[in-house]
């Protein structure tokens, strides 16, 4: 390995004729590092941020000269990676285009008074949703540190769930306001015409501030103008100069404050100096003041880089908290890992804080506050302009879930019904609906449930399920039952239509079902092996009320850039009735880019058809998915019956039906898994001309269902209205009454 010593001691010279200038940072890596080593770099005062282990034994950090001259006394071994880490950034920052997201001056970033102008922005163009911005107190320069905030009514102080988000804690991370600003933008664009935002933006009160340390922030612009400034600290006057002058704004916090020098340092020259006391620092004890003054449910202090979502403690790995508490900050963090793969953990996981913002704002308010790094060490503190706007935009969807979950979020988690996918005419069958309030409160006002089909013939007891109150992080089920009367209606695909409705937000649910009581055939169960179907799909170990199921990936997520498939045996059609397919399916599929697909051939496998079945979405276009194609995409949220009618001419015929899980090149989930694949028909209903309510006889009440459809009263089913139209011309009108009265007659 290559020594330091050599290029160290070019380094002095270079820094010895710039007068006054800044000292230097470097990445360098730490080898044969011990436990004994590695506590001696803890209690030094060196900001581990961003610091990585790339084995068990070595480090990669970014240093100052000064520190890198320190661990040379300390007889630490390393290695220079990357020399002048300033520079180094900055020669990845370009002159953005003017329409690009990352506009601003350094590199793309934008400076403090062009986030101040923004802020103005927002009120000036979206006041009804947007507040003005307000000054939570000044830092130590006297720079107003704003806060803003994004609520309908935004000038008045609702009663609603609050949110808090920071940036800027650490003036050298510009990810971390640049990530707030993309959301900012987001919510502004999107409120007019994206329901869920306009739930969030309604029901909620989301406050930002996203520069808490604007001395530090402008000094790093005076220092390097196009960006790539190394000043951590605030520009408190201690003594030192340059970087090392200033306190750690993320050390100061009032929560065991000092506790031990692992986690903070008590020299004011240090990178994790810790302040004279708890909140010696105007701008963190302005940030208490506001917190104390508000209600806020949770909070994100947005920094970079390592690519990790963290949680309470940090100050000590033996810390404690209510088992209720943890199983919050679990949810959260791994629901945001799953939506961009950062690493959910506890603080102290990584290396011990003390008086860090998370600590204080949960263990002393009860504020459920995380800490995301954003971006990898090569993002580093200043990501390259290319790189501002994926890092921003993979952290969208987790502030938005972070946003919801401050109040209710609703999702429907399984559909159940009773009798599969088939409903026995004139008998009730029970629809369970489970919904899952994943939020941290119930929603307000309450919810409604309502059942409707477009098929008036389907009834529903109840049609309407009123719902005051959903417990926070619980799991309810609501039934309601269903009926048809009408024999006309054997053998039609009803839809089932199912909305939720909670704070103005509609979600919905469509499944499908057939009346009547199909003969089944043949059934394959996946009970005894794979044979006789065969593909890359395996047998899994679940089923539908069963212990094996055919599955695409077994207790795995499926492989990225794949399409796996699953070709049916040689299946003949029963040649009686209306031929069906029904099976039981559940899936969890990246949703837009990736599905399931299910195809049918007729001709030995030469050609493929694809289906449509009601629990399918369309193409979006994207990745996987073709446009003007159908498949499975999403979450299914338990195992939903699935039927596919097929066309009575295929009675008799070979049928060969085929499986399909297509990925793309990234993000993958568990994939596919159905069960119960059964050949079945129904026999259509026998019954009278002019019965169109389907109950055996003409009479009456066929005439009155007749006069009301003519007269525009009500509008018959299809299969009613085929019924009705006693001369088969494709209308109801008086010459189909003459042919009713004759046989009534
Ligand atoms: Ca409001
Ligand atoms: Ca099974
Ligand atoms: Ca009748
Ligand atoms: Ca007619
Ligand atoms: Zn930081």
């Amino acid at each position: 390995m290559k020594r330091f010593f050599a290029i160290l001691a070019a380094m002095y010279l270079l820094v010895s004729v710039i007068d006054g200038a800044e000292p230097l940072y470097h990445t360098i890596e730490i080898d044969a590092l011990s436990l004994e080593g590695l506590t001696r770099l803890l209690e030094s005062g060196i900001a581990l941020e961003g610091a990585e282990m790339l084995t068990e034994n070595r480090m990669r950090l970014i240093l100052s000269e000064n520190e890198i001259r320190w661990l040379e006394d300390e007889k630490y071994v390393f290695e220079l990676i990357q020399y002048d880490m300033s520079s180094f950034y900055a020669s990845r920052l370009t002159t953005p285009a003017k329409d690009d997201f990352a506009s601003g001056s350094m590199g793309g970033n934008f400076t403090f008074a062009e986030t101040v102008d923004l802020l103005d922005q927002y009120r000036s163009d979206f006041p009804h949703i947007f507040s003005e911005k307000m000054s939570i107190g000044t830092s130590v320069e006297g720079r107003q540190i704003w806060a803003i905030k994004i609520s309908d009514n935004p000038d008045i102080d609702e009663n609603e769930p609050e949110i808090l988000f920071t940036g800027l804690h650490h003036a050298r991370e510009p990810q971390s306001l640049m990530t707030l600003i993309y959301l900012m933008d987001y919510i502004a664009a999107e409120y007019p015409h994206n329901s869920k935002i306009k739930h969030l933006v309604d029901y909620r009160e989301i406050w930002i501030v996203p520069v808490l340390n604007p001395d530090g922030y402008v000094y790093n612009q005076n220092i390097a103008p196009n960006g790539g400034g190394m000043h951590r600290k605030n520009r408190k006057s201690n003594g030192c100069t340059g970087t090392e002058m200033g306190t750690d704004l993320n050390r100061n916090y009032g929560y065991k404050w000092a506790f031990n020098n692992n986690g903070s340092s008590g020299n004011p020259c240090e990178q994790t100096y810790r302040g004279l006391s708890a909140f010696s620092e105007p701008e963190t004890d302005y940030l208490r003041q506001f917190i104390e003054s508000r209600n806020f449910v949770n909070a994100m202090n947005y920094h970079s880089y390592g690519n990790l979502m963290l949680y309470p403690f940090g100050y000590s790995s033996s810390a404690q908290m209510p088992l209720a508490d943890l199983e919050i900050f679990q949810m959260i963090a791994e629901t945001i890992e799953s939506m961009n793969g950062y690493t959910a953990q506890p603080s102290h996981n990584l290396y011990p804080t003390n008086g860090g913002s998370d600590d204080w704002i949960y263990g002393s308010k009860g504020i459920f506050a995380f800490t995301g790094e954003i971006g990898s060490y090569s993002d580093g503190f200043w990501p390259a302009t290319s790189r501002i706007e994926p890092l921003a935009e993979e952290n969208l969807e987790p502030n938005l879930y972070f946003i919801s979950i401050a109040g209710a979020n609703i999702a429907f988690k399984r559909l159940f019904l009773a009798s599969g996918s088939f409903l026995t005419i004139g008998d009730t069958t029970e629809l369970s609906v489970t919904l899952e309030n994943s939020g941290l409160d119930s929603p307000k006002g309450g919810a409604v449930i309502r059942f409707s089909s477009p098929h008036s013939e389907l009834a529903f007891f109840p049609e309407k399920i009123d719902i005051a109150y959903l417990a926070p992080r619980s799991e309810n089920s609501f039934k309601t039952k269903l009926l048809v009367n009408n024999q006309n209606l054997i053998g039609q695909e009803i839809i089932v239509e199912i909305l939720l409705e909670y704070e103005d937000l509609i979600l919905s649910r469509h499944f499908s079902l057939i009346p009547g009581e199909p003969i089944i055939v043949q059934t394959y169960d996946a009970e005894s092996g794979l044979s006789p179907w065969s593909g890359h799909w395996l047998i899994g170990n679940t089923g539908y009320n069963s212990s094996h199921g055919y599955d695409d990936s077994p207790n795995a997520n499926y492989q990225d850039s794949r399409i796996s498939v699953l070709n049916s045996p040689a299946i003949t059609i029963p040649d009686s009735g209306l031929p069906l397919i029904t099976f039981f399916a559940q899936w969890d599929i990246e949703e837009e880019k990736d599905w399931a697909q299910l195809a049918m051939s007729i001709d030995d496998g030469v050609s493929w058809q694809k289906m449509a079945l009601p629990s399918m979405t369309a193409g979006s276009g994207r990745a996987m998915q073709a446009l003007g194609e159908f498949g499975w995409s999403g979450k299914s949220y338990g195992w939903l019956p699935q039927v596919l009618l097929l066309d009575e001419a295929l009675q008799g015929a070979s049928v060969q039906f085929r499986f399909s899980l297509s990925s793309d090149r990234n993000i993958n989930s568990p994939g596919y898994i159905f069960d119960d694949f059964s050949i079945g028909w129904i026999e259509k209903a026998e019954l009278p001309p002019g019965d169109i309510n389907g109950d055996g006889i003409t009479d009456e009440a066929d005439y009155e269902l007749l006069m009301r459809h003519i007269l525009r009263f009500t509008k018959l089913d299809p299969a009613c209205f085929l019924m009705a139209d006693l001369n088969q011309d494709g209308r109801l009108n008086i010459l189909d009454i003459i042919i009713f009265k004759k046989i009534v007659e």
